[in-house]
């Protein structure tokens, strides 16, 4: 009698933890308090009080399918997994018993055809281990931030000099090009006021004794045929020169100087004329010459300030960490194409045949408010045929070495890239992991 008295219990017990069991199945720790054994049971929307056996029962009484939390009744319903040494989530109620094991220890399939073996334990070490490295690979990465902060200090202060030394160099030519600029206009007006003497039905005139003057007893003329006769003292010895041609003028004595030794001690006069003319002429190309080679020069130096001003307006970090990128590129090779990003410059593109396309110049940062250093973008490159120009987005993560680990292009001539350096790293990095676990 007392045994059959104790087997009832036990029955009783069962019973009851079995439906007890039931009706918290697929209840998270947080709403348990709502599914505690009572009379009736408010739907979680306080829309309808039900019968409390009316919990999982698989039928729907609720509108927002609270009733149904571990049945897959209710369209709308949610199970909650509670994955006891991995991590808890919900999945729709949908799935429970539906073949397919959605939660890691298999209570979404606890009627099921199929048996879920429980993975959360080694879910949860794999996970942990991934952080321990993680972990680990932020810490060295933090270190190695701060040397590649001193790298970008030197580059930061080479830049620096270079602009400075530039600045210099362009002030040495903007005065060259004034000093040649003065030295063209003055062969070019010598040269000018020897054509207007030449040409001149009177010769040499008062005005052109600076510039030479007319030959010893002599004038100049420019003839029908369009060649200039200079006149000489005996009319038998005219001298034709064509038109164009250097004319014979005497030399102004400081001129003399810079002829040849040999045609100074010929001492003639005629000699002497033409020569200075080649002289003249040869001062005034040369003049232009020198001007064009320090212009072009004074050009280069200005472009070349324009671009290191550019490059040291852009925005390098917090702590100027991605400053050491300025003369790094990283190259990856993906199917036929090599891959080469040049931060803060550009993206381009290599096909096996050698010809480059250009992926997208450097545009800016485009990571989000609380992390602004995490992508970077590259736009206006070429042109994709019938398409759009080419760019590029740049997922800049925290790693232990300064590399290219992806390459992808998602839509038609749209890049994106992942970078890994340890500029990347920061302290909220670590911080999150561990958060994000907990
Ligand atoms: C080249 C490459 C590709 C791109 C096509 C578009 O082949 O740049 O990446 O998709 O052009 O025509």
């Amino acid at each position: 009698m007392e045994l059959q008295f104790q087997m009832v219990l036990a029955v009783l017990f069962f019973t009851e933890s079995f439906s007890e069991t039931r009706r918290i199945r697929g209840v998270s720790m947080s709403y348990r308090r709502f599914y505690r054994e009572r009379k009736y049971f408010l739907c979680l929307d306080g829309s309808r009080l039900i019968p409390f056996v009316q919990v999982n029962d698989d039928y729907c009484d609720c509108a927002d399918g609270s009733d149904e939390p571990g049945t897959a009744a209710c369209p709308n319903g949610r199970f909650y997994c509670v994955n006891l040494g991995f991590r808890p989530h919900y999945v729709p109620s949908s799935r429970v018993n539906d073949g397919i094991c959605d939660c890691c220890d298999g209570t979404d399939e606890f009627s099921s055809r199929i048996q879920c073996p429980n993975k959360c334990r080694m879910l949860g070490q794999k996970e942990s281990w991934e952080l321990e490295e993680r972990m680990k690979a932020v810490k060295e990465g933090l270190i190695q931030k701060k040397q590649l902060i001193e790298e970008g200090v030197v580059v930061w202060k080479e830049k620096q000099a270079q602009l400075q030394q530039l600045q210099k160099m362009s002030e040495d030519l903007r005065m060259k090009v004034e000093e040649y600029r003065g030295m063209k206009l003055k062969a070019e007006t010598e040269k000018e006021h020897l054509e207007i003497a030449v040409k001149s039905e009177d010769g040499f005139g008062e005005e052109n004794k600076l510039h030479g003057g007319a030959p010893p007893g002599g004038t100049s003329k420019v003839n029908e045929g369009g060649s200039s006769v200079i006149h000489n003292k005996e009319p038998e010895e005219k001298t034709q020169i064509q038109q164009g041609q250097d004319p014979i003028k005497t030399p102004p004595h400081e001129d003399l100087d810079k002829l040849p030794p040999v045609i100074r001690e010929a001492q003639s006069d005629d000699v002497l004329y033409h020569s200075w003319c080649i002289v003249g002429n040869r001062t005034v190309d040369r003049a232009v010459d020198e001007l064009q080679k320090v212009e072009e020069a004074y050009d280069t130096v200005q472009m070349e300030i324009r671009e290191l001003k550019e490059k040291l307006e852009i925005d390098y970090g917090a702590e100027r960490e991605f400053v050491f990128l300025l003369s790094r590129c990283v190259q990856m090779s993906v199917s036929e194409y090599m891959y080469t990003l040049c931060p803060f410059s550009q993206v381009t593109q290599k096909n096996s045949e050698g010809s480059e396309v250009i992926l997208g110049k450097w545009s800016g940062w485009i990571g989000p408010p609380d992390a602004p250093y995490t992508q970077m973008k590259f736009d206006e490159g070429d042109a994709c045929w019938q398409g759009p120009k080419r760019s590029t987005v740049v997922s800049v993560v925290c790693g232990t070495e300064t590399d290219l680990r992806s390459v992808k292009e998602p839509s038609r001539c749209l890049y994106s890239m992942e970078l890994h350096t340890p500029a990347a790293c920061r302290l909220n990095t670590l911080q999150r992991s561990i958060h994000n676990e907990l």
